[in-house]
């Protein structure tokens, strides 16, 4: 998981200041020596993180935050404001041609996943933003690089523009923005070379490029995973080429967070996109916000909301709400929740954005046990539909019949029935919640999911 060291030394200094009725100069400096030293340990360049703790350190010692009432949860959210600010602010959109096709160009170094966020991206702009991309094999160097972009083109079922090797990138891309005008492709992404290392003749290939029709956008793909060095080439492909935006793939690795957190205010230009993993599927917009908000462990409502949107039907999710409300929620409901949640993908991903979710216990080492749901599975099936409706009748010979039935143990049941009740429980504390506003939400049974 990446920021894990970040996220929890933070965090961890943060728990210290928060519930503080009084804070002083001292304290403030005290935290943010840890803070300084959480960043530079996930290597955050060291001009960023001086500013970042000289920033925090002004607001936090004003006077409007040292006189309130609840000085230490003011800090938290100066902390997480400087902290989206670092990211960005706001989160960036894609500009698009006024004049289409819109001009897309992939550039970075070797292995960064230039090829791979092609596919990706045209997959985003085709779902989200109703476009009709044309792909672009202008990588004419790397053996196999062609078809590489074709493979990921047919499993997309998306057009690629190639030309093989022998033809120059400049040639491919001109003739792909002519198909692409006849074919009435509204956006033409290109996948470029790669080089080990920044080099004259990349550099001047790529100008090429450009010059050939000006790219409404940009984009240096770096791995998330080489740090500092991420900062280094964004910065020489900005001042070599120009680049608008930064896609960062490989976040779903064990990233320390540097370039995450220096790109943006070293490069000034923003990260648009982050990738989460290797399937076209994974590539996420970027939102300062919503980072900055889990990596302090103040979770991922949004996007969690959003992961699960695209996943419910609308109209079933109403009505289980209307279930939950009138408290005729039954087990074949709860089947079909298992059953939403697991497509959402792995559970120990989506825990982690719910907020506070890095402290129910046993979940810090995200040891999800996805056995546990399938033998819930099991024990559901084994039910009769009267049982699964009405589970109060559920006495000890029944239990034994479906323990029989589903290959586990009466004590299994048991847990699930309880288990049942509290998320039972747990919704009409939510739906209580939304009606009156406030109120804290615990959510008990959850780390029954979990060992
Ligand atoms: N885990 C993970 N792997 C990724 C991600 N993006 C790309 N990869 C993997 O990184 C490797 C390199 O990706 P490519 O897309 O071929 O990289 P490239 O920049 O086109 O490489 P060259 O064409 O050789 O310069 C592949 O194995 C990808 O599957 C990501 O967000 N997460
Ligand atoms: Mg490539």
């Amino acid at each position: 998981m990446a920021f894990e060291g970040l996220a929890e030394r933070l965090q961890g200094t943060l728990q210290k200041i928060k519930g503080k009725g009084k804070i002083s100069e001292a304290d403030v400096k005290e935290m943010m020596r840890e803070v300084r030293y959480a960043l530079l340990e996930a290597d955050v360049n060291l001009k960023v993180v001086k500013e970042f703790v000289k920033n925090v350190s002004d607001r936090a010692v004003g006077q409007d935050v040292m006189k309130s009432l609840t000085p230490g949860q003011q800090v938290v959210k100066i902390v997480k404001d400087e902290l989206t600010e670092l990211m960005g602010g706001e989160q960036s959109q894609i500009s698009f041609s006024t004049r289409p096709p819109t001009v897309i160009m992939m550039v970075g170094l070797q292995g960064a996943g230039k090829t791979t966020t092609t596919g990706k991206l045209a997959n985003v702009l085709r779902k989200k933003y109703n476009k009709k991309p044309l792909l672009v094999a202008a990588d004419i160097y790397r053996p196999a690089a062609v078809q590489q972009l074709q493979t990921i083109g047919k499993q997309l079922s998306l057009p690629v523009f190639a030309l093989g090797t022998d033809i120059s990138p400049v040639e491919i891309v001109k003739q792909a923005i002519e198909q692409a005008k006849e074919e009435h492709h509204d956006v033409v992404i290109i996948d470029t070379a790669g080089r080990l290392h920044i080099d004259e003749t990349l550099m001047q290939e790529l100008k090429d490029i450009r010059a050939i029709k000006e790219p409404d956008e940009v984009f240096l793909v770096v791995d998330a995973m080489t740090g500092q060095d991420a900062v280094n080439v964004a910065n020489n492909f900005n001042e070599a080429i120009g680049i608008t935006g930064v896609v960062l793939t490989k976040l779903d690795g064990d990233t320390r967070g540097g370039a995450a957190l220096s790109i943006r205010s070293v490069t000034q230009k923003p990260i648009k996109f982050v990738g989460m993993g290797e399937k076209m599927d994974a590539l996420e917009p970027f939102h300062p916000e919503r980072m900055a908000s889990r990596i302090l462990g103040m979770g991922d409502m949004m996007s969690l909301i959003e992961k699960a949107q695209a996943n419910v039907d609308e109209e079933r999710a109403k009505e289980l709400e209307e279930k939950f409300r009138t408290q005729s929620f039954t087990f074949d409901d709860f089947l079909e929740q298992i059953g939403q949640v697991k497509q959402m993908g792995p559970l120990d991903e989506i825990l982690k954005m719910l907020p506070g979710a890095g402290k129910i216990k046993g979940l810090e080492n995200a040891k999800v046990d996805e056995k546990q749901m399938d033998r819930v599975e099991a024990i559901i099936y084994s039910m009769t539909t009267q049982e699964k409706t009405t589970p109060e009748i559920l006495n000890g010979p029944r239990k034994k019949r479906i323990a029989k039935g589903s290959g586990t143990s009466i004590q299994d049941i048991n847990r699930l029935l309880k288990q049942f009740e509290d998320m039972k429980k747990m919704m009409k504390q939510m739906t209580n919640m939304q009606q009156k506003g406030k109120k804290k939400m615990k959510m008990p049974g959850l780390d029954s999911l979990f060992k």
